[in-house]
């Protein structure tokens, strides 16, 4: 591996990668002792107009990603106990998206080539991006070709160490999106990484509150005690009580995987609608101190320190 403590998120296309990249930064500027060196490679104006200014400025979720951008997060502080821990989130174009990862005409889902082995050599992965693509991420420039696309994204998932599959809730039950990686890519990953988190996010959607301090302390003890790894059992059976197999049939699946390896860490995140869980209306929860609600992000600190 690269780099020490290099974490990819996963998710595909509407899957909540600007809103996480902005409710991870939110979380972090509210705790003290906490701190985000961010580059943006790629589109800035994606990031700082779609996502920054939306998110902190309009109290509004990200616009959708236009031309692309990835957004390397570098945790920092004295309270970090690994001082090196860098989260990258890839967030490719719609059209980009379609192509490179859903799968284009004659293309398997590129998670599922990796799974198969089918990608090129992760060395000549990595050479092609040091020289061909990574020029031009940093100099602002956007690749306008979904092998491109597909290649940087090959790139750090080869290179980092662990991996965080992105649920958005929202998009993947009430508008029926489609998720672009299943349990055998979870599975995959989980033997490939040396951590693998399914997190769900817009939990707020199901009325669920991941700070809440239910059940209560001794129940909490005591589950931590029979599974060990970072997983939220109350949102587990919360999520499994709710979400239809026959409506959801691949987040229901997703969500008896994790039940069943307890070895995938499990909890949720969410930066929550102004109207949820009743009405969509796409305003963030205001904090009462100028900005905007984020729950859950402590978690993944933990996790990312882990
Ligand atoms: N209620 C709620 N909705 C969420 C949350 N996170 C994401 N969403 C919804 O999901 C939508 C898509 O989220 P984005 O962050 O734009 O997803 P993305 O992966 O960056 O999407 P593209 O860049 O367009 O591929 C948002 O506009 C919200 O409607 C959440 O925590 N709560
Ligand atoms: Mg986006």
């Amino acid at each position: 591996m690269d780099e020490e403590n290099s974490v990819m998120l996963i998710a595909g296309s509407g899957g909540a990668k600007s809103t996480f990249a902005g409710g991870l930064l939110q979380h972090v500027d509210r705790t003290s002792g906490f701190g985000i060196n961010s580059t943006i490679y790629g589109s800035k104006k994606d990031y700082q107009k779609g996502v920054r200014k939306r998110m902190f400025t309009g109290n509004q979720y990200p616009d959708k990603t236009q031309d692309g951008y990835i957004a390397r997060y570098e945790l920092t502080g004295k309270s970090f106990s690994r001082p090196a821990t860098t989260v990258n989130l890839i967030d490719l174009p719609g059209e980009g998206l379609k192509a490179a990862i859903d799968g284009g005409v004659d293309m398997l889902p590129l998670i599922r080539q990796i799974k198969k082995g089918q990608t090129d050599d992760p060395e000549d992965i990595k050479t092609e991006y040091e020289k061909n693509i990574k020029p031009d991420f940093e100099r602002g420039v956007s690749p306008t070709s979904p092998d491109v696309w597909k290649t940087a994204f090959l790139h750090h998932y080869y290179s980092s160490d662990k991996a965080i599959f992105l649920l958005n809730l929202y998009k993947a039950t009430e508008e029926n999106k489609d998720i672009a990686y299943d349990t055998e890519d979870i599975k995959h990953a989980n033997e490939e990484f040396t951590d693998v988190a399914v997190i769900p996010i817009a939990v707020d959607w199901y009325g669920y509150d991941p700070e809440s301090t239910n059940p209560g302390f001794v129940t909490r003890m005591l589950r931590q005690v029979i599974t060990p790894s970072m997983r939220d059992q109350e949102l587990l059976e919360h999520l499994t009580d709710r979400i239809n197999r026959g409506s959801v049939p691949k987040v229901a699946d997703i969500l008896n995987f994790v039940d069943t390896n307890r070895e995938v860490d499990f909890f949720g995140v969410s930066v929550p609608d102004k109207g949820a869980p009743q009405t969509e209306t796409g305003t963030l929860t205001a904090d009462g101190h100028g900005g905007f609600e984020v729950k859950g992000f402590n978690k993944v600190i933990q996790w990312l320190e882990q």
